[in-house]
């Protein structure tokens, strides 16, 4: 059954099927493929999440850029053998269950079904609800269908951004991190975030976090994550990296809501877990 969409919320091919958003508070692009966040702006501003002019749009391949759904594996995954890099929801269709406006708030509402998974359990049900407005709210949600299961899971949010070198990350001070770049090793956050090189950093902390830019900060406040993942290739590895380039790295930084690694979260049959961002930007300056 197709679901009605009200005024402000439409279907669009570009550049890949999906729903458009135009209310009074925002405009925004939802991708079938992925249940995709790939662009939200609040009204007189510009796009708060970054795309690389390099992504492909090509069925089966991820986006690079706007907010990837990592399920129901991080990366490599908790144990570094999950059959597909960063889950297989962010590849695969899924359907558009709901679509609602409500005091100028657009909320769209997409559920995965039917998916190759690799081996996950196929009735496991995967949710995820979009409310756009003058803030972006994310809730994924997992319910468990006959087995227990474990499952990783990020919003893999790629936040635009004026220049690397001018940004800093709030709200991590004091939380332990893994640096993941090369030998894996074991530190506690001292001040804010900055990035001169790679960073690719796994913190334990629910903390609420703000990208501070020149003109502009970022707030992301979540629920029910255990992990927050910060992340920028740096220029010499973006550089390799066909879908974004050295220069791309430049213009965003990856903080992701997420629980990974030892956060895994484990569900009985018929139980249900969803974690939330929720995300704010004002213009400063
Ligand atoms: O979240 C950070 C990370 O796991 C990095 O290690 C980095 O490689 C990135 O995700 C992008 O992964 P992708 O599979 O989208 O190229």
């Amino acid at each position: 059954m197709s679901v009605q969409l009200p005024e402000g919320i439409t279907r669009t091919t570009e550049p890949m099927p999906g729903v458009r958003i135009e209310t009074e508070t925002c405009t925004g692009i939802i991708l079938d493929q992925g249940a995709h966040v790939l662009s939200w702006a609040p009204t007189g501003q510009s796009d708060v999440l970054y795309t690389s002019p390099r992504t492909a749009f090509e069925p089966g391949k991820a986006v690079r850029g706007g907010i990837p759904v990592c399920w129901p594996w991080f990366n490599s995954g908790k144990d570094g053998n999950a059959p597909v890099r960063h889950g297989f929801a962010r590849t695969s269709t899924w359907t558009l269950v709901d679509a609602v406006v409500t005091d100028q708030v657009a909320t769209v509402t997409y559920e995965l079904q039917g998916a190759d998974t690799h081996g996950f359990p196929t009735d496991v049900v995967v949710r995820l609800e979009v409310s756009m407005g003058n803030d972006l709210v994310v809730q994924l949600t997992t319910t468990a269908g006959a087995e227990p299961v474990e499952f990783e899971e990020a919003l893999h949010t790629y936040f635009a951004i004026s220049d690397i070198s001018a940004v800093r990350v709030d709200g991590l001070e004091g939380a332990p991190y893994v640096d993941t770049v090369g030998e894996w090793t074991n530190h506690v956050q001292q001040g804010p975030v900055t990035f001169d090189d790679q960073v690719d950093n796994l913190y334990d902390s629910d903390a609420t976090t703000r990208i501070m830019d020149v003109d502009r900060v970022i707030e992301i406040e979540k629920y029910d994550s255990a992990t927050t993942v910060v992340w920028n290739p740096g220029a010499e590895l973006a550089a390799t990296i066909a879908d974004l380039g050295a220069e791309a790295a430049r213009q965003y930084v990856c903080v992701e809501t997420a629980n990974a690694k030892e956060h895994a979260v484990t569900l009985q049959p018929g139980e249900s877990h969803s974690m939330t961002a929720s995300i704010l930007s004002r213009l400063d300056g």
